[in-house]
């Protein structure tokens, strides 16, 4: 949020009222605004000055028109200290009354969160007719890893997957001055992110020491992150009790790791007492897990959950688990299978404080795949999804793409059909209903009842949304019987135990100076925290609001073509980068290692898992239980029965399911060689017009902006030519069909 989209702010007369580390936060942000933009600002325990808007906390003295303003929007003043009449931890209200615009919050960061919205809402913040708004975040935990290296790592660099220059925390194996972090953190909670993971997953050198004789680097981030209500979290070695500890071993069921990690963790929480909690990358592309042991994943998970539990953290436990030693040998083998093979027959045996992380599709960010069935098969477990901003497989920030659309989809997809419950819902907490509990089956048909009940008291009535403001429910609930070691409801006190997942998102952001590399991906970033807020949000809206902050019209020339150059440049950039890359949901094609540029074979004959299994005759992979590796059967219906059926398979996901031949013909009344043809003829024409569409922008907006971005559209139309080409020419020489427009394939 650049300091202009503050202008209609800082110009009126602001009162702001409460006490509070975040209370200061928000007077300092309306300071800050009033020195940029003129206007005033009290601090005042009385509203008694004339003023355009007031920011207060209801508690912190009698403000009778805002009180009465509260109850109309049904809410008890906090006064008469009846829990349902508080607003939660984050939520806030704002209203317009007698000509002053006024937001309300129970806590500071309610508060703080109404600020950055009147921002957003600019000068219509102060509009008399304005409707009073109630607002509170459909997800608690809104995170951004950061997959930064403390040192330079030879294979991964200083930011693994990063493509925004260098980290933004460490340089060269040390913590940075942390300056530029202090801006962040305005950005971040401008959009609504409340936890960040200031390390890489894949837990390298120097970084296993954060946890211990580093720790000091940690705390300097949470002082800095704290006063704009984001946590910081870790990623953590499963193996620490060994590397760090000089234990012989870090078996999850040994009494001296257990101490080892209760202890560790103790130290981080006396020094950093609102820590958010661990993430943790096991057994999964060489880092250590409780494999090692033979132990299983929830042992591993609740070991570090019993650590955190007296504290309030979380342990964040990433499904991303699958051999990439393997061959395709048989079903067993599929990776898209991989994470509900390990983890569904966990379900019931996490404690509440441990989050499983799902990545959004079964195999690997790639730009279309289906919704990870994992989300769909563990009530007992609370779920957060994993998305990649970071544009590993979407163009490294050298590519346009809005990622909005993909995200929106991913968040609203029913995984038990219509009318029922979305992604969104289930990682927000939300209960099954009747009817899903009715439909829940498993590949046999068999109904599966949660064991230990997912309907616990942890579980807030209204799906997990509305907890005591400030805090978390009672423990307990969703941990079955089979909890060890220390099994039983844990992390009563936690991070909203027992309220959901969330959204997290792999982290975009660097020490460039446009954050992103590619300016227009700060639009993803942005997309990112605004979802996890409200996953109803269109990217169209999402956009808008986006270009309103980032252009604000007193610093472009035409602001009206800015936004519809801005909207056509991105609004199908998804879509368009997907035409001319991997067809028909089938992924990868990428170049190995690096993962940028076309190479179709790639991966074909690795032990990475990732095929498409083109031949002369037919391409895609065929996951049917009949002839496939039955992965269909892991989703519940009507999805299994849709996308086992060659019939009903939507036609973007065809070759992620199906085997076919090339003169299969989709819905689209294409056939499948033909349509590769005409998508990647297709896609590069769209990158074509988006580049000169961006042209139009040349001495409107800020010119080191539109140079940025004109150059990364030329790199653009350079590569979507040279996966075009590739792309077409492969399928032709393997299928030997010719386009049946005629156009030059080689
Ligand atoms: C893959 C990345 C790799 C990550 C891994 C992960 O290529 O760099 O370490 O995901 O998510 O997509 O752990």
């Amino acid at each position: 949020m650049p300091p202009a989209a503050f202008r209609p702010l800082g110009s009126r007369r602001v009162l702001v009222h409460g006490d509070g580390l975040l209370v200061d936060t928000v007077l300092d942000e309306v300071v800050r605004a009033c020195l940029e933009h003129g206007g005033r600002v009290w601090r005042s325990p009385t509203w008694d000055v004339e003023v355009d808007l007031v920011l207060a906390l209801r508690d912190a003295g009698p403000l009778a028109n805002a009180t009465a303003e509260a109850t109309r929007l049904g809410v008890t003043p906090a006064a008469d200290g009846a829990a349902h009449g508080r607003l939660a931890d984050e939520e806030f209200l704002l209203t317009r009354t007698d000509g002053v615009t006024v937001v309300l919050a129970d806590t500071p960061a309610g508060l703080l969160y109404g600020l950055f919205h009147t921002v957003r809402l600019g000068a219509a913040a102060f509009d008399d007719d304005r409707a009073p708004e109630r607002h509170r975040p459909a997800l608690h935990l809104r995170a951004l890893d950061h997959w930064d290296n403390v040192e330079v790592h030879p294979v991964s660099g200083q930011v693994e997957r990063g493509y925004a220059g260098g980290s933004i925390f460490w340089r060269d194996g040390a913590a940075r001055d942390l300056t530029r972090v202090r801006e962040y953190r305005r950005l971040l909670a401008a959009v609504g992110i409340n936890a960040v993971t200031v390390n890489n997953v894949n837990v390298h050198g120097e970084a296993a020491r954060l946890l211990t004789d580093r720790l000091d680097d940690v705390v300097a981030i949470a002082e800095v992150l704290r006063p704009y209500g984001i946590r910081v979290h870790l990623a953590v070695s499963f193996a620490a009790p060994v590397v760090l500890g000089g234990l012989p071993t870090a078996d999850p069921l040994d009494e001296r790791v257990r101490a080892w990690w209760a202890d560790a963790t103790h130290r981080v929480y006396r020094r950093i007492p609102d820590f958010g909690g661990f993430l943790v990358k096991a057994d999964s592309e060489g880092q250590p897990g409780p494999f090692t042991y033979g132990r299983d994943h929830a042992d591993g998970a609740n070991l570090l959950a019993e650590a955190l539990a007296p504290h309030g953290g979380v342990v964040r436990w990433r499904t991303f688990v699958y051999n990439h030693h393997q061959d395709w040998r048989d079903r067993s083998t599929d990776r898209a299978r991989a994470a509900y093979d390990h983890f569904v027959p966990l379900d019931g045996r996490f404690r509440t404080n441990v989050i499983l992380q799902v990545k959004f599709g079964p195999v690997d960010f790639q730009v279309r795949e289906p919704v990870s069935p994992l989300i769909a098969a563990m009530p007992a477990t609370r779920l957060a999804v994993e998305i990649q901003a970071t544009q590993e497989y979407t163009g490294q920030q050298r590519h346009a793409c809005y990622l909005a659309p993909c995200w929106s989809e991913v968040l609203r997809f029913e995984p038990w059909g219509p009318d029922d419950r979305t992604v969104a819902d289930v990682v927000a907490g939300k209960p099954a209903s009747r009817r899903t509990e009715e439909r829940r089956t498993v590949p046999g048909g068999r109904l599966v009842r949660p064991e230990g009940g997912f309907l616990g008291p942890a579980f807030a009535p209204d799906g997990g949304l509305l907890g005591p403001a400030g805090g978390a429910g009672p423990g307990g609930g969703v941990a079955g019987p089979g909890n060890r070691p220390g099994g039983g409801p844990g992390g009563s006190a936690g991070h909203r135990a027992g309220h959901g997942g969330g959204l997290v998102a792999v982290a975009n952001v660097g020490d460039d100076p446009f954050w992103t590399g590619h300016p227009l991906a700060q639009a993803n970033l942005y997309a990112v925290g605004r979802l996890a807020w409200d996953p109803r949000l269109t990217a169209d809206a999402l956009l808008d609001e986006w270009i309103d902050l980032t252009f604000p019209p007193s610093t472009v020339d035409d602001p009206e073509l800015v936004r519809r150059t801005v909207h056509a440049v991105l609004d199908d950039s998804w879509r368009t980068y997907e035409r001319y890359t991997a067809p028909l949901g089938v992924g990868f094609m990428v170049r190995p290692g690096h993962h940028y540029g076309p190479d179709v074979d790639g991966y074909e004959y690795t032990p990475w898992g990732t095929y498409h299994f083109a031949d002369r005759d037919g391409v895609g992979v065929d996951r049917t239980p009949a002839t496939g590796t039955g992965f269909t059967g892991q989703y519940p219906q009507p999805w299994s029965d849709a996308y086992e059926s060659l019939e009903r398979c939507p036609d973007e996901l065809l070759l992620f399911f199906h085997h076919v031949p090339y003169g299969h013909v989709l819905h689209s009344g294409s056939t499948v060689v033909q349509h590769i043809y005409d998508t990647h003829f297709a896609g590069v024409e769209q990158v074509r017009r988006m580049r000169a569409q961006w042209r139009e922008l040349a001495g409107r907006i800020d010119p080191a902006w539109y140079e940025r971005v004109r150059e990364r559209l030329d790199e653009q139309l350079r590569s979507a030519v040279e996966w075009r080409d590739q792309v077409n020419t492969y399928f032709f020489r393997k299928s030997g069909v010719p386009d049946a427009q005629g156009r030059r394939i080689y």
